[in-house]
């Protein structure tokens, strides 16, 4: 695989925000097999840009992870931004409150993620990991339109494409014409829809381990717990999704899912996805069934070695 970029609307450490991002990025944090992470860009989604800036500059102090944060879009080009945390806490207005005691220390990068595609060698060519809301994508698509060609493939969790009760998913329903961009660009790309992820569960059991982990392992634990019981509370919803790493453990582990080639459609008003067509010559996938244990098993395998490494130095001492 190419060098990753990622994408993301992270959220863990604001109250009532989604820390599937989080967690992805720790999962990748703790895989040494590859190329490896080369930035990360930022999309206003679950919670404001500021705040998803500040989370994902925590998570890399956490996890010790030295890429640049690129800040991105703070709101889709055609309408205002609704937040994930806004739809959680019942308040278009509420306050995006910081759960830890810490703020980060490591600053986000002043260049642009699309001026800095742009000063690279055009040769330099990249897999996008997308994860949140694409305004930030179509960006990238339409003021650096060469840079299409840069990328090798866009791996992405949204949409939800099969079942008779479809509804808008959260992603695509935050900037479908965003989303219309990309499924008009030509590049490559794999959807890992909600119809999916939500057979994923990940419970207060399984995280307890990560105590073990010092700060990082703590700080994990804790949000991920929060965004538990906010889930419990509002939903009556034991444990949690895990959407987004998901498609990175996808991404990462292509045995592990089969897909299915679409002609996509998305409604640029609600954001409801649908499949005008199947197609096995296009250049959208939809991943239609995957292997739940085994993503299960990757993820917290990787989440352990990122723990672990991040936390070893403090145990030495
Ligand atoms: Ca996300």
């Amino acid at each position: 695989m190419s060098t990753l970029i990622i994408d993301v609307d992270t959220a863990l450490g604001i109250e009532g925000g989604d820390i599937d991002d989080a967690l992805m990025i720790a999962y990748l944090a703790g895989q040494s097999n590859w190329a490896g992470l080369a930035g990360i860009s930022v999309v206003a989604g679950n919670v404001s840009l500021s705040s998803g800036v500040k989370s994902t500059l925590y998570i890399c102090d956490l996890l010790g992870l030295d890429v640049p944060v690129f800040p991105g879009a703070a709101a889709p080009a055609d309408r205002p931004l609704k937040t994930g945390h806004s739809l959680v806490m019942g308040n278009a207005n509420s306050d995006e409150k910081w759960i830890f005691s810490h703020n980060p220390v490591r600053e986000p990068e002043i260049m642009s993620f699309c001026e800095w595609v742009g000063h690279r060698d055009p040769s330099f060519r990249f897999t996008l990991l997308a994860t949140g809301p694409m305004t930030n994508v179509a960006d990238l698509l339409l003021k650096n339109p060469s840079c299409k060609y840069q990328i090798e493939q866009i791996v992405s969790m949204g949409g939800w494409f099969f079942g008779e009760e479809r509804h808008p998913e959260f992603n695509m329903m935050v900037d479908p014409p965003a989303v219309s961009t990309v499924f008009q660009s030509g590049i490559p790309l794999t959807i890992v829809p909600l119809e999916m992820t939500l057979k994923t569960c990940l419970m207060p059991d399984d995280i307890v381990q990560w105590l073990n982990y010092g700060e990082v392992g703590q700080a994990f634990h804790d949000g991920t717990l929060s965004w538990m019981s906010q889930m419990k509370s509002i939903r009556g919803q034991e444990g949690c999704h895990l959407h987004d790493p998901l498609a990175a453990v996808a991404l990462l582990h292509p045995e592990i899912i089969e897909t299915v080639g679409i002609i996509p459609s998305i409604d640029l008003e609600t954001g409801k996805t649908d499949v005008l067509s199947e197609d096995p010559h296009s250049v959208v996938r939809v991943v239609r069934s995957f292997d739940n244990a085994k993503f299960q098993e990757l993820l917290l395998k990787g989440i352990g070695v990122a723990f672990e490494t991040a936390s070893r130095p403090a145990l030495l001492e």
